[in-house]
């Protein structure tokens, strides 16, 4: 792989430090090249079939949606981050698809515009988190063992999101699930976990979850 590769990003994007991982993951030099979503400048919405980020600059390709980049890298640059076996390989990509989910309970739970939908929300998260923890191994580190995969990727950037809702409030999230807390001390352990998203990460997403008027910035406020 000789084309220098671009990571178009938000900071606060967890498809973005999907990507991010796996490029740190593989060892493949990148540069990050931040975007406003609020104020989509031009060039990007010229290159941006669905106008989301993350994006990958190869040269002059543009590929887009995060799964499809990181299974570009996968096919691409070594250390695999997938099973070898077919029908490992599809149950690794059905729990990435997951994540996703997840990732789009999160949004729906921090935009709950009352009390009583950010409890309904809360509950649908921790139903699948009680989910995932059945999927985890006991001594498992990450989620299919001693070896980071590409589920690993995916999943670090949806844990990061409680380190600020487990200050804002216990929601009961973790209670009980100790296999799913096991693995996520290990993922914010992990070196291409913590440098997929920058150190004031924290401070802007709590900016950003003020900033929604929903029933959690009520409440952070
Ligand atoms: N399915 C997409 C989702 C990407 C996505 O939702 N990106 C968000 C930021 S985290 C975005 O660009 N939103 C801007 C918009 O929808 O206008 C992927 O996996 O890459």
């Amino acid at each position: 792989m000789s084309a220098p590769l671009v990571l178009v990003s938000h900071p606060l994007c967890p498809y973005v430090q999907r990507a991010a991982i796996v490029l740190i993951e593989k060892g493949i030099p990148f540069h990050r090249r931040d975007i406003d979503l609020s104020n989509k400048p031009d060039w990007f919405l010229k290159i941006s079939p669905m106008g989301k980020t993350p994006l990958l600059l190869v040269g002059d390709d543009v590929i887009f949606e995060s799964a499809v980049i990181c299974e570009y890298l996968e096919d691409t640059a070594l250390p695999r981050l997938h099973p070898a076996e077919a029908l490992r390989r599809a149950e690794h990509r059905s729990w990435m698809e997951f994540g996703s989910v997840v990732l789009q309970l999160i949004a729906a739970f921090y935009n709950a515009p009352d009390e009583s939908t950010l409890r309904a929300r809360a509950a649908d998260i921790r139903s699948r988190f009680a989910r995932l923890d059945e999927a985890l191994h006991d001594g498992s580190t990450y989620f299919a063992g001693d070896r980071f995969s590409m589920v690993d990727a995916v999943f670090g950037p949806v844990f990061r999101y409680f380190d600020v809702f487990d200050q804002i409030e216990d929601f009961g999230f973790w209670q009980g699930l100790a296999r799913l807390q096991n693995w996520r001390s290990a993922l914010m352990g992990r070196r291409s976990v913590a440098m997929a998203a920058s150190p004031d990460y924290p401070l802007l997403l709590s900016a950003f979850l003020r900033g929604r008027d929903s029933a959690i910035s009520r409440r952070m406020a």
